[in-house]
Parts: C-alpha cells; structure tokens; sequence
C-alpha cells in the first residue's frame, strides 16, 4: 500500500511561527531580532537543534549561512534549496524572513513524516544578514554563498550599535558548535523561497498566493552634506552654511521623482546631523537613500537625477554633497519554468495565484545567478511590512507552505 502523501501540519508551522516570533518580540507585537545579535543566534540554535532531532544534517558555512539537509536517494545530485532569513529589522514583523525559513522546515518534515524519499536532497538555508539593516550589505550571506567568497572588506564594518561585523559573525559561528562547517558555495539544482508579499496586491485581489516573475532593482547611497557649525542665535542667514537646509530643499524636491513615475520608490531610512546638537547649526547632514525600480535604466536615470539636486541644493546653501552607492542589485527575472512550477503548485495545492514582481530584495536574487530560482509570496494585511503589526492570516501562511511542498516534490525529483 503506498504511504500517505506527505501533508503540511498547519498546527505545528503556526506554533513554530508563534515560537520564533517570541525570540526578540517587542511591546507593539512586532520582532527586533536584527542579524548576529543574541537573538539570531538563539533562533539558529532552535531551528539547529529541531533540525538534529529529526536525523537532518546541520551545517554552516563561514558567512555563518545555516544548512539543514535530508538526503536524497542519489547522493550524486545537487540538491533542491529551500531557503529564507531569520534575521529582523528593528521594528520588524513576526512573517517577514521567518515563514520562509518555518515553512521551509515543515515541508522537510512532512517529507520525514511521510517517509517520503526523494532523488535530491532536499536543503533549508538560513541566509545570514538579509535585511541590511544592522550591517552591510544586505542579503551577505547569499551574496556570499553565490559568489563562494566572503568579501574581506566586510569584516571591518560596523553597524549603527558599534559593532564589528566580522567580531559578530565569528561569535554566531562559535554559539553553534554542533554545526559541521562547510565550504562557501556548492551546486544546487534550483533554489525556491516562499516570503511574505510586503505589498497590497495579493490581499486586494483576493489570492492566496504569488508566482513571483522577478525582483526590482535596488541601490542605496549614503549621502554626506557639508556646511559649517555655527551659533544657532547669532549666525544670520546670509552668514549661514546650513547643510540641513540643503538637505531638505534637495528632499523636497527629490519627492516628486515618485509622482511622475508611478514604478520608482526613494526612500529616506536615516538622516542624522552632526554633532546633534540643538543650538548649533550642524556641520554635516549624514542620510541613506534606498532607491528602487523594476528598470535598471530608471534606477541609473533616478541616481543621476538625486546626483543633481543634491549638487544644487548644497550649492544654493554653500555646502558641498557627497553621495556613495553602499549596495546596488540589479532588477532579476526568474526562470520561466520555476516560475510555472510555482503556479502549478498552488493550483495542485488548491490555492488561487497570479503572477507579480517583487518589489523587496530577497536573497532568491543571489541564488537566481546560480541556479534556476522562483518565489512564492503570501499576501500580509494591509500590505504591511517593515512595521511590527505586519500580519499574516493563518490560512495564507499554511497555504504558503502546501505550495512550497508541491513545488518541492516536484523540484526534488
Ligand atoms: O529591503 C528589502 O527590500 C528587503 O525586505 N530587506
Ligand atoms: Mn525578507
Ligand atoms: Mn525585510
């Protein structure tokens, strides 16, 4: 009698959900478990140590990447990648890099469970740093782990909190003894991730879930103003060489980038002015760009056009302005079949879907220059994400998982 298809267990994802969610939980419902700190260490040794309970092999790799494997018949295969990040921004949400990682998990157990063998081996990747926040450059470890090289320059970095970067890699490394090492980078055959859509399209349509067709293009400068401090009582206008005027002139200005392009994003994440103090006129204005397109000729067209106002702006204000590309990824489209495999496994799955484009960076980026790679994206209330009341209905998130196992059973092959 043939065994019982392999079934996600809703209950056991949305516990395990609840349960890594409680790991860097904040007072608003929200998650700040942000990359290499305690927190991401304690969730690695979670899903580690669930990862050894049930006989798959726990590994990671020297951009402290985590690996959690269940062999294949054919030991000479490359094996199918299931992946996501466990890592959070500051005030995160509870979905945002977890389902994935979670949803990953629990199809490696329904497969376990069902005694069901595939010919790959099927591997779930903990992708360290996706998020950028705390350190540069975003999506390191599957940057890394594409390019089978760790950058020797990132070590030096530090985050907003002081701390060093390569100091906090070797610390998560160390807290996970039991984790075999391996080498940086390996063949896959394809790589599939299942992600929160962080935008409203799936919800207002009413869909379970998203084939997503691609990424969009993203670049972030950190960009300098400099004036001169002076008495914030006694220095009049025409004496004044205020950089916080000529930030705000060339922002105000810069707004208008998204209401006569509809595609392109720009963001202000950060700005701080230096040295801070309240009656001083500051010497610097420091502030992040996170620009975003789906055309990587708009994204070079919206660099330019900041170039020129920030250039203008400091002029008018008798600053000088400096901008600095700190992370650049260029738009990506997934492979056509990987594509087609998602949809035709949220049908199999019972799940209506459509076709989008992502307009958040994933670490599937990376792994698209590796190998075949697609994404399946549930919709989160609201379109929210990035914000700690980020929410995902129960049924979508299971619905998530039952299309990744269908797309799984499927890749594995
Ligand atoms: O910023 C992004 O697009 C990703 O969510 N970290
Ligand atoms: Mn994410
Ligand atoms: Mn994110």
């Amino acid at each position: 009698m043939s065994a019982a298809p392999p079934r996600i267990d809703a209950d056991r994802l949305l516990k395990r959900l609840d349960a890594f969610a409680a790991v860097g939980a904040t007072p608003r419902g929200g998650v700040d478990r942000q990359a290499l700190t305690v927190g991401d260490r304690e969730v690695r040794a979670m899903l580690a140590g669930l990862g050894v309970a049930r006989g798959f092999t726990v590994e990671q790799d020297a951009a402290a990447n985590l690996f959690l494997r269940r062999s294949g018949t054919d030991g000479a295969l490359p094996p199918l990648l299931l992946g996501s990040h466990l890592d959070t921004q500051p005030t995160g949400g509870r979905f945002d890099g977890a389902l994935g990682v979670l949803a990953g998990f629990e199809v490696l157990e329904a497969l376990e469970d069902a005694g069901v063998a595939t010919r790959r081996a099927v591997e779930l990747a903990v992708w360290t740093n996706e998020e950028g926040s705390r350190f540069l450059p975003g999506c390191l470890g599957s940057q890394a782990f594409a390019a089978g090289a760790l950058s020797p320059e990132w070590a030096g970095r530090h985050g907003p909190d002081g701390a060093r970067l390569g100091d906090e890699l070797a610390a998560t490394l160390d807290a996970l003894p039991g984790a075999a090492l391996r080498p940086l980078g390996r063949p896959i055959s394809a790589y599939l991730e299942l992600h929160i859509e962080q935008g409203p399209v799936l919800e207002r349509e009413g869909l379970a879930i998203g084939a997503v067709t691609g990424i969009q293009g993203t670049r972030w400068l950190e960009v300098t103003i400099t004036g001169a401090a002076a008495h914030a009582g006694t220095t009049p206008p025409a004496y004044r060489r205020d950089p916080m005027v000529a930030a705000a002139a060339a922002l105000h200005r810069l707004a208008g980038v998204m209401a006569r392009d509809g595609l392109a994003r720009l963001t202000v994440g950060r700005i701080r002015a230096e040295p801070g103090s309240i009656n001083a006129v500051p010497e610097r204005v420091v502030l992040t760009l996170d620009l975003r397109h789906p055309d990587a000729e708009a994204l070079d067209a919206i660099e330019r056009m900041v170039r020129e106002e920030l250039g203008q702006a400091a002029t008018e204000a008798r600053c000088e302005a400096s901008a600095t590309v700190v992370f650049d990824m260029a738009p990506v489209a997934f492979d056509a079949a990987m594509v087609a495999l998602v949809e035709a496994s949220a049908a199999v799955a019972g799940h209506a879907s459509r076709r989008l484009v992502s307009g958040a960076f994933h670490d599937a980026l990376f792994l698209a220059r590796l190998a075949p790679a697609a994404m399946i994206f549930v919709p989160c209330r609201d379109g929210i994400s990035h914000n700690e009341a980020e929410f995902v209905e129960p049924r979508f998130a299971v619905a998530g998982a039952e299309t990744l196992l269908e797309a799984t059973l499927r890749a594995a092959v």
